[in-house]
């Protein structure tokens, strides 16, 4: 029996072996890899890299992948930052919305006497965080490079209600010709604990308002021990398959190590209530939602943070994303002008522009602050514009020098060299 059972092994292994020497017959007889790449997946072995190629990404070449592109940043007029002395920031802006020949958008605004002090120090007046003790406020333009400041949208409620410390980070919605703001409705300073926020929500009958506050939370944090139980970030509404579908962003785990990952919770109707999705979370990295509808299914522009970070990712389901395309530059906290984003559709054509924000716009820390900036980039359908889909970014040698060693970093170094120089004399 041994005996019969150490046969069958061998000829298994044999075979097994044998079908490898075949595979490189095999692959010897299909010669080389053509010079020219074929658009289409060849017939022949390939290797897993350029399987991959051919099936993880629209097109096995950048140029020609839809969803793949750079990112191109032009400064916006229209907006004051007291010489970015720290004082007022505005940051984290919601999707554009295009109403009776105007663009709109909304976003964090913080006008306090002091740069953010840290939560220790915060108190009434004084900021915790960059987006501590912010309104909502919005901006008016009619070619997305000029903007006027409207003022105020939707301003701090009352204490306990939700948001009494702070409102920010907001996005739009349009629903059967009503409008509606959903933010982070804070309810102590940011850093106290952590990042901590529900979902609420405003509406209106026009995009100028005047803004009714829900004074309820519509995404609630998760149960206790669930990754979302503390923070529900960047509230991101889009229209599908007849529904509210609002992506989310939660910060988890532990410091140092904080994991941002990105969720989905879905409601018939904009006041609620909402369902989380079952696979929560969706997307493993980036940080600020931003998403757009292309063509069935939904994209992500997934940029810092995570083992994916950088990358464009897709899910013809809405649901599970795969990376589209990998790209670098990407804007912080995108929020595209996505024509189609409230329109149900089933045929999503893309994006080419939106606004986005720097923080610490005046690389100081002590007097921290944030500013909106306008990308445009193309994720079109209907566009094609070659220099964006340009393979790299040639940076010039500043932009790495700024990227330079740390203090500790370079004692680190100098003591490894001490190390390898002393061993070499010892020899
Ligand atoms: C942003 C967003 C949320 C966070 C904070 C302000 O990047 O993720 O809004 O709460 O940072």
């Amino acid at each position: 029996m041994k005996l019969a059972i150490y046969l069958i092994t061998v000829l298994v292994l044999l075979a097994c072996k044998q079908k490898s020497s075949e595979e490189i017959i095999q692959t010897k007889e299909q010669g080389g890899f053509p010079f020219v790449l074929p658009d289409e997946k060849p017939n022949r072995q390939m290797s897993a890299a350029m399987e991959r190629i051919y099936t993880d990404y629209a097109a096995p070449q950048p140029q020609n992948n839809e969803l793949f592109s750079q990112f191109k940043y032009t400064e916006l007029k229209g907006f004051d930052y007291n010489n970015f002395d720290g004082t007022i920031s505005r940051r984290d802006p919601s999707k554009v919305l295009f109403h009776n020949g105007k663009y709109y958008i909304w976003y964090t605004y913080r006008n306090t006497p002091t740069p953010p002090q840290g939560a220790k120090k915060s108190n009434d007046t004084i900021p915790s965080s960059d987006w501590d003790l912010a309104d909502i406020w919005y901006a008016t333009s009619t070619d997305g490079f000029n903007w006027e400041e409207q003022g105020v949208a939707i301003k701090r409620p009352k204490k306990p209600i939700v948001g009494w410390r702070s409102v920010t980070t907001t996005d739009i919605l349009e629903w059967e010709g009503k409008f509606y703001l959903y933010y982070q409705g804070f309810m102590e300073a940011s850093g106290k604990r952590g990042d901590d926020c529900p979902v609420a929500v405003s509406y209106a009958d026009s995009p100028e308002g005047p803004w009714t506050p829900y004074n309820k939370i519509v995404i609630p944090n998760g149960a206790e021990g669930e990754w979302d139980q503390y923070s529900i970030h960047d509230p991101y509404p889009l229209v599908h398959d007849g529904k509210v579908y609002i992506y989310y962003k939660s910060d988890f785990g532990e410091r140092p190590d904080l994991v941002r990952m990105q969720g989905l919770a879905i409601a018939d109707n904009p006041l609620g209530p909402f369902k989380k999705h079952p696979l929560n979370p969706l997307i493993t990295s980036g940080h600020e939602t931003s998403l757009f509808p292309f063509k069935e299914g939904v994209a992500a522009l997934v940029y810092k943070d995570g083992p994916e970070h950088n990358t464009i990712q897709y899910a013809k389901d809405w649901v599970n994303f795969e990376i589209a395309s990998i790209t670098e530059l990407m804007p912080y906290a995108a929020a595209p002008y996505v024509p189609d984003a409230f329109t149900n559709t089933t045929d999503g054509r893309g994006i080419t522009w939106g606004t986005a924000h720097f923080i610490n716009a005046n690389s100081n820390w002590s007097k921290f602050c944030s500013k909106l900036v306008r990308f445009d980039c193309d994720l079109s359908l209907d566009v094609h514009d070659p220099e964006m889909k340009e393979h790299r970014v040639v940076h010039k040698p500043d932009v790495y020098y700024r990227q330079g060693l740390s203090k500790e970093q370079k004692e680190r170094i100098a003591k490894e060299n001490e190390a390898l120089i002393g061993n070499s004399n010892n020899e």
